[in-house]
């Protein structure tokens, strides 16, 4: 029997490779317990056509080790699934990290053992393991989810899901196909889709604001740059609410911005309809994202939806198309933004169907395809792209159990309650890495990760070295947190009354409505995070009973 390690970890996406990294140089023991069949997390499940990433790579990678962010070169801006999996995949070889990791293993219950001090994990197989840390690293968006459609099992075509994508290929060539959810997913999907299959249909329910992505390949001389900068970079993101550095090659510094427009307010109400327009034709939609009141004020917010639509209409060819792709019943800034590749120019195909389900209701799913009320498609494939159990979902998933048997459902009964995302009062010496409460998926994923995994390392160090039991979160600290959390979004579109994102929980029916992330900003963040290592973890309980 393998030895008991000093943490256990579960998850091995960015942040549990990281931590066996971080842990391993604090001369910790770590075990890693993860259900894929190799390293990767998002990027090792989601790999449907077209996924990618939506922060450009050379911020989205590792800032921990100078050597490899000097010998990785990325071939885009921002990066495809594949490359990002092979940039996953070098870092477990170089670093050795996979000799930590058992792969193949679902963690399906947690449970704290208050008189031995140490959490117990089992996992689908039926193993055991025992550690006095656990450490859930398992990712904001990892658990998939499908609506409950009635004739959903009877389906006889192939069914698939974006966030559970096979991994050997899927061959769609004189397939028709059918693809439900236009989130991220579906937005990134829809255009490679229509590419592969004889036909595709679209089931769309809420039409979605998007913009198109930055599609550069990575030229050698703008990457050597960063690569010089790469320390000030890192200091950078550190330094910005969503820990990107915004740095600027001098080699990719665009034609300086007519005098008209850099004169322009950054608001979008103080400008006349002419000048709004003017930069929406220039510059594009994603221009409309760059206006600050967009995201606080509902009137500008409501400017700026209706010229979002208007250039729908310039872009899709068949009106009746274009009028069911303008959302109207909700504002741009209310969900996750979202990036593509010529999605609106896709509904111009000849074999792109679009299936608007406000229009004509999903009625069930049958042996060879979907019913609406107004017609049945025949499909060979059935796409998912219905999103996730978002931030609670792997936590709940994993049956964790506190203090006392407390199960963590019980005590998120009413929503998500930690202290900065990192512990739950009840859960002595359990860590979640980018938990609810914490910037996560408002930030750039990797610096949040590093952040956390830095910190929760050098909290389990202090506990070792003074003698300290356990930590949790004191009552005060974790009730104030929260509020301080719901008081931030409180004023932005992303809580806005008509607002239904995943991040409020309310993509799941039943799912208390909770805005879950933290939107104060990153660094505002670390500072506290810090200001509590800082200060003996005044903020936290501390058993010195040992
Ligand atoms: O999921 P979503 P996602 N009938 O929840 C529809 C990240 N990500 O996987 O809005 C019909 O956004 C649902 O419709 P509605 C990113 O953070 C990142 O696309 O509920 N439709 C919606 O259209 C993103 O935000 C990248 O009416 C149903 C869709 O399914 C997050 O993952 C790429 C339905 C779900 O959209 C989630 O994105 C991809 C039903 N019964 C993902 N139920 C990057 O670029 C649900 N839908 C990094």
């Amino acid at each position: 029997m393998a030895a008991q390690p000093d943490v256990l970890v579960v998850g091995a996406g960015f942040a549990g490779m990281y931590a066996v990294y971080r842990f391993r140089k604090l001369g910790l023991q770590v075990r890693v317990l993860e259900a894929g069949s190799d390293v990767g997390g998002t990027w090792y499940w989601n790999r449907y056509p077209g996924a990618r990433c939506d922060v450009p790579s050379l911020e989205y990678s590792y800032g921990f080790s100078p050597e490899l962010e000097q010998e990785w070169d990325w071939p885009e801006v921002f990066s495809a699934q594949p490359d990002i999996l092979r940039y996953a995949n070098h870092v477990a070889d170089r670093f050795d990290l996979r000799r930590d990791i058992q792969f193949n293993t679902r963690v399906t219950a947690a449970a704290y053992d208050d008189e031995a001090n140490l959490w117990h994990l089992e996992t689908r197989a039926g193993e055991a393991f025992s550690a006095p840390y656990c450490v859930m690293a398992t990712g904001c968006l990892s658990v998939p989810i499908k609506p409950d459609l009635t004739g959903a099992e009877s389906f006889t075509g192939t069914v698939l899901h974006t966030g559970l994508w096979p991994k050997e290929e899927v061959d769609l060539e004189g397939k028709t196909v059918g693809i439900i959810g236009t989130g991220s997913s579906g937005v990134q999907a829809i255009p490679e889709l229509a590419k592969l299959a004889k036909s595709l249909h679209v089931f769309q329910r809420t039409p979605v604001y998007t913009v198109p992505a930055n599609r550069k390949t990575m030229r050698e001389a703008v990457q050597q740059e960063f690569k010089d900068n790469y320390r000030s970079i890192r200091d950078m993101q550190q330094n910005n609410a969503g820990g990107v550095s915004n740095f600027r090659p001098q080699r990719s510094v665009k034609k300086p911005t007519p005098i008209s427009f850099r004169a322009a307010d950054n608001n979008i109400k103080p400008l006349s309809e002419q000048e709004r327009r003017a930069r929406v034709v220039q510059r594009g939609l994603g221009e409309l994202l760059a206006f600050s009141d967009v995201y606080t004020d509902s009137e500008a917010n409501e400017i700026a939806n209706e010229l979002f639509r208007e250039g729908v209409h310039h872009l899709v060819r068949d009106s009746s198309t274009a009028q069911a792709l303008c959302p109207t019943d909700y504002g741009l800034g209310c969900k996750r933004q979202v990036l593509d590749r010529d999605y609106y120019d896709t509904f111009n195909r000849d074999n792109v169907n679009l299936v608007d389900l406000q229009a004509t209701p999903l009625e069930t799913i049958t042996p060879t395809g979907i019913s609406t009320d107004a017609r049945h498609y025949d499909l060979d494939v059935l796409i998912y792209a219905t999103g996730f159990d978002a931030m609670t979902g792997a936590l709940l998933k994993a049956n964790v159990t506190g203090r006392g048997g407390q199960p963590l459902k019980d005590k998120w009964n009413y929503g998500p309650v930690t202290y900065l995302g990192l512990q739950m009062r009840g859960f002595p010496n359990l860590f979640t890495v980018t938990g609810p409460g914490s910037p996560s998926v408002l930030c750039n994923m990797i610096i949040a990760i590093e952040q956390h995994i830095n910190w929760i390392g050098d909290c389990i160090t202090y506990l070792r070295e003074h003698g300290i039991r356990t930590i949790e979160p004191k009552e005060h600290s974790e009730s104030t947190w929260i509020e301080h959390v719901n008081e931030v979004a409180q004023g932005t579109m992303f809580t806005s009354p008509n607002c239904n994102s995943w991040y409020l929980g309310a993509n799941i029916p039943g799912k208390p409505r909770i805005f879950m992330p933290y939107v104060g900003g990153y660094p505002r963040y670390r500072d506290r995070c810090e200001h509590e290592a800082a200060r003996d973890y005044e903020g936290f309980e501390l058993d010195r009973s040992a």
